[in-house]
């Protein structure tokens, strides 16, 4: 054994770095090529190999230390016959030192996955080290300094290290100097997840947080409302958060398009009113929405692209009409299926339409009186406004908003007429259904209410 100096090597442009990590202890021994010092300029930073292979006796530098071509790092019991690391190909003679560039996102599998899959001796001897309870102060999301786009800043051998655990480096807290990311910080980073205490913004995306994570928009902005004024606090309904997380999924999920069409209702109305007056003593009272399920029935007839479901990459055409309507309930939002409404006339479909509504409201529709949709109605009519854009209920394709019918006058050909018009907003699914067929479908339906007598073709 001879005792010899390791030093700095050429670096190139780089005058004086600073030293940022020393990665060697002594005592150490050391491999030809092993890391010693990691060195940050303005620009970049890189791990300074070693030259030698042997026992690291002093250290010569400490952080913060600026160092140079020649400074030297440390002392070292040098090896008789020194081997070198095992490179997969044949090592330079001046191997140059491995300077931190911008490497692309760690395309690395979740941090579980490759976890369990096939942990690197190092990665398990790092799992194995680590203690079932966990530093509460652990990120659950990415620690404020995070910026979008930004490197994490780390060196070469923790971002290696990183990718070997899937650790998204962007979302570790640094503790090293100007936030440098460590080994330990990783390690803590591996510890905090595995054991629940901690989650990615992947995992955080994957359980529908909201917090949109996973589409890598930026977190929901945090307010102190009470800065501006008196609030009050109400937690959300059961309801309002099963459909809302719903809504949210098929609203994220489904790429939808409106089409908006209209209806020439004037005769419809004429023959609804006349039925309630008729009906009247039997207690029967007809909405437009009974006929519209009539009719929308017919149209899923003729298209029956409207009447499926996306399974994979397999279409399902049902041979049924079950026709959901969305109910505004105290609760929130609730979608009672009206079952078999090809066998239903528009009296029956009044009245189960009626008796759904009022189960809805008094929140005591069972489940099966909310399943099996194919296709799905929402009527604003009652209410007002002029066309809305209905988010699909899925795994339906498709659905219809209905909002209030209003007289316009319409030009026959001689005169203007007064007419009763209703707006109709059709959403679908443009993986199944084309904007065309989308047309055609709303068209028609505006035909078939136009000219009730249709129907029965
Ligand atoms: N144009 C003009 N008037 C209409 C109309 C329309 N398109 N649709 C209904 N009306 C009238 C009805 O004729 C009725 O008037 P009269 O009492 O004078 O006869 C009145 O509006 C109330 O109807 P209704 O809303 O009680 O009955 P409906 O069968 O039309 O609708 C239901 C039932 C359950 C769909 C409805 O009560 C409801 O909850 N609508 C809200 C749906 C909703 O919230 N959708 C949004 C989902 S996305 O957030």
């Amino acid at each position: 054994m001879a005792i010899v100096e390791i030093k700095v090597p050429d670096i190139g442009d780089f005058s004086e770095v600073a030293v940022i990590e020393v990665l060697v202890q002594p005592g150490d021994t050391i491999k030809t090529e092993q890391s010693l010092i990691t060195v940050e300029s303005d620009k970049a930073s890189m791990e300074i190999p070693s030259s030698q292979s042997g026992v690291v006796k002093d250290i010569l530098v400490k952080l913060g230390d600026r160092v140079a071509q020649g400074s030297v790092i440390l002392t070292m019991d040098a090896a008789a016959n020194p081997p070198a690391l095992a490179p997969a190909n044949p090592a330079p003679a001046n191997p140059a030192p491995q300077a931190t560039v911008p490497s692309a996102p760690a395309s690395a599998p979740a941090l579980s996955a490759a976890v369990v899959a096939s942990p690197s001796p190092e990665v398990a001897a790092a799992l194995a080290a680590a203690p079932a309870a966990v530093p509460q102060a652990m990120p659950v999301h990415a620690p404020a300094t995070a910026v979008p786009g930004a490197l994490p800043h780390a060196s070469p051998s923790i971002r290696k290290f990183a990718r070997e655990l899937g650790v998204p480096l962007e979302e570790v807290r640094g503790s090293g100097p100007k936030g440098r990311i460590t080994e330990e910080d990783v390690k803590n980073f591996t510890k905090a997840v595995m054991s629940g205490g901690a989650r990615t913004q992947a995992m955080a995306g994957a359980g529908a947080s909201g917090d949109g994570a996973a589409l890598g928009l930026l977190p929901w902005p945090k307010v102190d409302f009470e800065k501006f004024g008196p609030v009050q606090r109400q937690a959300l309904s059961r309801i309002k958060k099963i459909s809302g997380a719903n809504l949210h999924r098929n609203w994220v999920m489904i790429p939808h398009v409106t089409n908006h069409d209209h209806a020439d209702v004037t005769e419809l109305e004429s023959l609804r009113q006349q039925l309630n007056r008729e009906n009247e003593k039997a207690g029967i009272k007809v909405t437009l929405l009974a006929f519209v399920i009539k009719a929308v029935v017919a149209a899923l007839r003729k298209f029956p692209e409207f009447n499926t479901s996306l399974d994979g990459e397999t279409l399902v055409y049902k041979q049924y009409f079950h026709i959901g309507f969305a109910a505004d309930t105290p609760n929130g939002l609730v979608v009672p299926v009206l079952k078999n409404a090809d066998q239903k006339g528009v009296l029956q479909i009044s009245q189960e339409l009626a008796e759904l509504s009022k189960k809805a409201r008094e929140g005591k529709l069972t489940p099966a009186e909310m399943t099996g949709g194919c296709f799905s109605i929402s009527s604003l009519g009652g209410i007002g406004g002029r066309y809305f854009s209905p988010i699909i209920n899925a795994p339906e394709v498709a659905i219809l908003g209905l909002s209030k019918s209003f007289t316009e006058p319409v030009w026959n050909g001689e005169a203007f007429t007064p007419r009763l018009t209703l707006p109709m907003s059709l959403s679908y699914d443009h993986r199944v259904i084309d904007g065309a067929l989308a047309a055609r479908f709303n068209a028609y339906l505006g035909q078939l209410l136009g000219d009730f007598r249709r129907v029965m073709l």
